[in-house]
């Protein structure tokens, strides 16, 4: 029987992640009949390029998802709140990268190595949400040893690189890099304050409890796609001045005892889990090596002496693959594969 093609369009198409979407659409292989490029009208003219075929972006509109079966979005949380339901009422299947969706009870909240039943969801309103880049990267590290050990409390700091926030922001550590090593006056247009040659304890909105939205998706989030209301999680997450990928200081209390040793073989084992953790040659987790490449490094694990069952890590991911498009693609793999 040849093989089911789908017809796919890439919502927020010129930003950071949504160039990774056609980028890793087309490394998976992922079966595209047709392919389609939306993104607002100051793109318009502009083409991107999709297995050899250059590519007009068009502007998206409501009636832009006629004849289309699976839309990923990443063109922000009102860009999303906006068409979603447009594409839905059409036909098509939403992955939604924006934080819009991702608590609604009628929507799933997918990472494909911790919870792919969950993809089922998709019946009720057509869509599909995909975690913060922060929280996946933590729950495909972290629940394999959920699972064998039933993990009580989750603290975590984040070291957050720019390329999360899109192109603007890279561009701005680049200029003010460049500016301050030349001794120039620098221009802040995107962070509150200078992220070259610094770090900010501030990504998202700061919200009445004192806490940001970025540290409280990360509360949230983790406890859906774990299915495991009962996980205690605070984190504080920081911005710091590297271009992609994202580290995690992540400290877990458990029910039942745990060894550094038991981690190590339960993650050497975990689906899109490489443990990197050989301090005598200096081998840890490092954004430059998570960047460009799919898989969760795990380092630095080590028994928390303080507590009674503790462990702390060190996790790292590229925000852009992992921690947003090509965990959407996966989705739609999964889509393909099984509901479609
Ligand atoms: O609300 P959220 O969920 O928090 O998301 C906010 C932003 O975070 C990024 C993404 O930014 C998003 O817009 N993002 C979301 N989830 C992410 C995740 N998990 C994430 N980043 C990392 N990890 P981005 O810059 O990467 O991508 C933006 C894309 O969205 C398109 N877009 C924006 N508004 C739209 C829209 N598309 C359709 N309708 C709308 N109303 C956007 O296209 C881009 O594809 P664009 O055409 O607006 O921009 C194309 C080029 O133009 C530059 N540009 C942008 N704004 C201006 C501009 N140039 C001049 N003036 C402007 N005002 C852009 O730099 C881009 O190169
Ligand atoms: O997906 O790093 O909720 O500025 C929004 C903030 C992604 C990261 C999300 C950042 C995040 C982004």
């Amino acid at each position: 029987m040849p093989e089911k093609r789908f017809n796919v369009a890439v919502a927020g198409a010129t930003g950071a992640v949504g160039n990774q979407m056609i980028s890793s659409l087309e490394e998976r292989n992922f079966p595209v009949r047709s392919l389609k490029l939306l993104a607002s009208s100051r793109s318009i003219g502009r083409t991107l390029k999709f297995r050899g075929d250059e590519i007009p972006v068009q502007e998206l509109q409501k009636d832009s998802f006629k004849g289309v079966d699976i839309a990923l979005f990443s063109a922000g949380g009102g860009t999303s709140t906006h068409f979603s339901p447009f594409a839905a009422k059409d036909g098509c299947v939403v992955i939604d990268n924006s934080s819009a969706w991702r608590m609604d009870p009628d929507i799933p909240l997918v990472v494909p190595e911790v919870n792919p039943h969950a993809v089922s969801g998709y019946k009720r309103k057509g869509i599909i949400a995909n975690p913060n880049c922060s929280t996946i990267q933590m729950v495909v590290a972290l629940n394999p040893v959920h699972r064998e050990f039933r993990i009580k409390r989750i603290v975590v700091s984040t070291y957050q690189s720019v390329s999360g926030t899109g192109k603007k922001a890279i561009d701005e550590l680049f200029d003010q890099t460049r500016a301050m090593i030349n001794f120039l006056d620098y221009k802040r247009e995107i962070y509150p304050h200078r992220i070259a040659f610094n770090c900010l304890p501030h990504i998202d909105v700061f919200l009445e409890n004192g806490y940001t939205k970025e540290e409280m998706k990360m509360v949230h989030e983790t406890r859906k796609i774990m299915e495991d209301d009962g996980i205690a999680v605070t984190a504080t997450t920081v911005r710091v001045p590297v271009f992609f990928g994202h580290g995690e200081s992540v400290n877990i209390e458990t029910v039942e005892p745990i060894s550094p040793e038991t981690v190590r073989e339960i993650l050497k084992k975990a689906p899109g889990v490489k443990v990197v953790d050989d301090p005598s040659r200096n081998l840890y987790p490092l954004a430059i090596d998570a960047a460009g490449q799919d898989l969760t490094l795990v380092g630095r694990i080590r028994r928390d002496e303080s507590v009674k069952n503790g462990i702390n890590m060190w996790i790292v991911a590229d925000n852009i693959r992992k921690g947003a498009a090509t965990n959407a693609v996966q989705i739609a793999e999964i889509l393909a594969k099984e509901y479609l």
